[in-house]
């Protein structure tokens, strides 16, 4: 049995010139994921954490209490260690320089999801944080700018996701493949249960709103029929599975084979995830893990991002699947 920390020693042994940082870092967001896996396994149970916090964030989405309360638990575990220059979320309008003396001589940023698929939570679905991690641009001993948050996700150092499911799992990369950790809350500890993480070339599920199907591009309606075809190759008609939340329908389909969509709506016209803290980071875990993702046309992580909160029609998973629903996007429109 290994432990997330023992794998996070390890790994950065292998980085001779390695200062510890971005050990820090992963060790922040542990400590972050257990508060948190702590507090939704007692959701039903308490008034403070269920519903709506009576706030909107700067996209004007309601603000759930859980919401609130992971976004302050990363933000402090992060601060308590002094291992990033700068953090932004998707719940703060815009980021935040850690201007303390260890903060802005820091080399790291970080962004995050603090909770994916809120709106799940009230009815004990599972959710997730995600985050991502860069190398800072600004020079070392001066606050972070926006442009240090404003980086291709090609240049992401780090990223990952936790999953509070049945069990709770952390799955990270730092470019070096995908491994995950599953959550013994008895020991209190991550054990390294799914190592190397591969996601199937083909895949079996796809995971798409598809109660917003009228409102879709004619390239994806035509990948949504392609999915329902009968063909024994490719093992079609493949299964539709949605969560609504982006880490676990991700999650399934990195382990089984299967694709993610949410793309250009009439109500969402540049889809509905965000390209920062959504996108990248799940697009830099997808290669890692040989799999795909895509705006429907480029890759993701080629993408220069214009704003902190911009959003993206987001394509992932099974290079197969992604690279088909591309064609079809090409041929139809998207
Ligand atoms: P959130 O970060 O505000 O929770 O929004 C992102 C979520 C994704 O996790 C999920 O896949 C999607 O929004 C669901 O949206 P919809 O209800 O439109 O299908
Ligand atoms: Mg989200």
């Amino acid at each position: 049995m290994k432990t997330l920390g023992e794998f996070i020693v390890e790994r950065q042994a292998e980085y001779p010139g390695a200062t510890g940082e971005l050990s820090g870092i992963l060790s922040s967001i542990r400590l972050s994921a257990k508060i948190i896996h702590r507090d939704i396994n007692r959701a039903g149970l308490t008034q403070d954490i269920l519903g709506v916090s009576g706030d909107e964030n700067i996209q004007g989405e309601a603000q759930m209490k859980l919401d609130v309360f992971a976004n302050e638990t990363m933000k402090k575990a992060l601060i308590a260690r002094g291992d990033v220059a700068g953090f932004a979320s998707e719940e703060d309008d815009t980021f935040v320089a850690f201007d303390t003396e260890r903060g802005r001589n820091a080399k790291y940023i970080l962004m995050t999801d603090p909770l994916d698929g809120s709106s799940n939570i009230d009815v004990n679905v599972s959710v997730g944080t995600i985050f991502s991690i860069y190398k800072r641009v600004s020079p070392i001993g001066t606050p972070v700018t926006m442009e240090d948050f404003l980086q291709p996700g090609r240049k992401q150092v780090a990223a990952g996701y936790v999953t509070y499911g049945s069990s709770t799992m952390l799955v990270y990369t730092t470019g070096n493949g995908v491994n995950g950790f599953t959550y013994d809350p008895s020991l209190g500890l991550f054990i390294l249960s799914h190592p190397n993480m591969k996601m199937p070339y083909e895949g079996k599920y796809y995971s798409i709103n598809e109660g917003q199907y009228l409102k879709f591009p004619d390239g994806v309606k035509k990948f949504i029929k392609y999915c329902q075809e009968e063909d024994k190759p490719t093992g079609r008609p493949y299964s539709s599975r949605y969560i609504g939340s982006l880490v676990s329908d991700f999650h399934r389909n990195l382990l089984k084979g299967g694709i993610y969509i949410y793309p250009t709506t009439k109500s969402h016209p540049n889809g509905k995830l965000r390209l920062l803290y959504e996108g990248n980071p799940m697009a830099f875990l997808a290669e890692q893990a040989g799999g795909m993702a895509t705006d429907g046309t480029n890759a993701i992580l080629d993408i220069k991002p214009t704003e902190l909160h911009q959003r993206v029609p987001f394509f992932v998973g099974s290079t197969a699947m992604v690279k088909k629903a591309g064609e079809l996007i090409e041929a139809f429109g998207g």
